[in-house]
């Protein structure tokens, strides 16, 4: 049951945030209103949703997920792998300090937290342009003596492993087509979103309920035949900085 959620608020300067994605430039005042009804919609769900101010100097730091990896044991705070992004990390320490004992990632190895899908003790680790061979090894290192294993997991399309495998429920996983025959993920039942809609991999399973970015008629259709609450959340201005549902967050037992 997760029970509280750290947030961040887009600062002034977002829009200058990286991105790859060609949607167009973000409208800060949707960006904004998407931002809380997202903060609303955790709320909704029973977590206690903590909401930190932007991070000058930092136009990505809303994309808080990225910055640590946390289990009801420890947090993990990530070493990003984006250089514009690193000093995100110190920053989200004081706010995990009042929940977790903290461990750090250490130089070489770099690891965006959006590169992590934990499901109960197995835990995926994309290894990807901002998560190295290093980073995945120190991070399975840290959460191995609290019973937790990790597998590693190529990334060779999008961002994050998040960006193309979500959890569902049980056993279940949502994959974009290109990750549904990886050998690391055989062993779960696996959900393959159509082609066309990529962008719906980011869902978000909380506390029973599953929230999915609005937009993708189909894998909403292959969500609700799963027999859980779907609620459709409009992250269009996120996914314009190649961020989702995920990214904005940092979920605690
Ligand atoms: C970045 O490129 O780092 C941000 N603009 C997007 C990060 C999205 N985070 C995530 O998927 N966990």
């Amino acid at each position: 049951m997760l029970t509280r959620a750290i947030l961040r608020r887009p600062g002034p300067d977002f829009a200058a945030g990286l991105t790859t994605a060609r949607l167009g430039a973000p409208d800060p005042r949707r960006m904004l209103a998407q931002h809380a009804a997202y903060a609303d919609a955790l709320l909704t769900l029973g977590l206690q949703v903590e909401v930190l101010d932007p991070l000058p100097g930092f136009p990505d730091a809303y994309f808080v997920e990225d910055v640590a990896v946390v289990v009801p044991e420890l947090a993990v705070v990530a070493r990003p792998g984006a250089l514009p992004r690193r000093g995100e990390a110190e920053g989200i320490v004081p706010a995990l300090a009042r929940h977790r004992e903290l461990a750090c990632l250490e130089h070489p190895g770099t690891l965006d937290g959006g590169d992590v899908l934990i499901v109960g003790h197995s835990v995926l680790i994309g290894v990807s342009a901002r998560t190295n061979e290093e980073g995945a090894d120190q991070l399975a290192r840290l959460l191995r003596p609290h019973g937790y294993d990790s597998r590693k997991v190529p990334v060779a399309a999008g961002l994050h492993l998040k960006s193309s495998v979500s959890w569902l429920s049980g056993e279940t996983l949502l994959v974009s087509a290109r990750f549904a025959d990886r050998p690391e993920l055989r062993s779960f039942r696996r959900l393959v979103v159509d082609a066309n809609e990529e962008d719906a991999c980011n869902t978000l399973m909380v506390n029973g309920t599953l929230l999915t970015p609005a937009g993708f008629p189909k894998t909403r259709r292959q969500l609700e035949d799963l027999d859980v609450p779907v609620i459709e959340l409009d992250v269009s201005e996120a996914r314009k900085m190649d961020g989702g549902l995920t990214c904005m967050s940092l979920r605690l037992d």
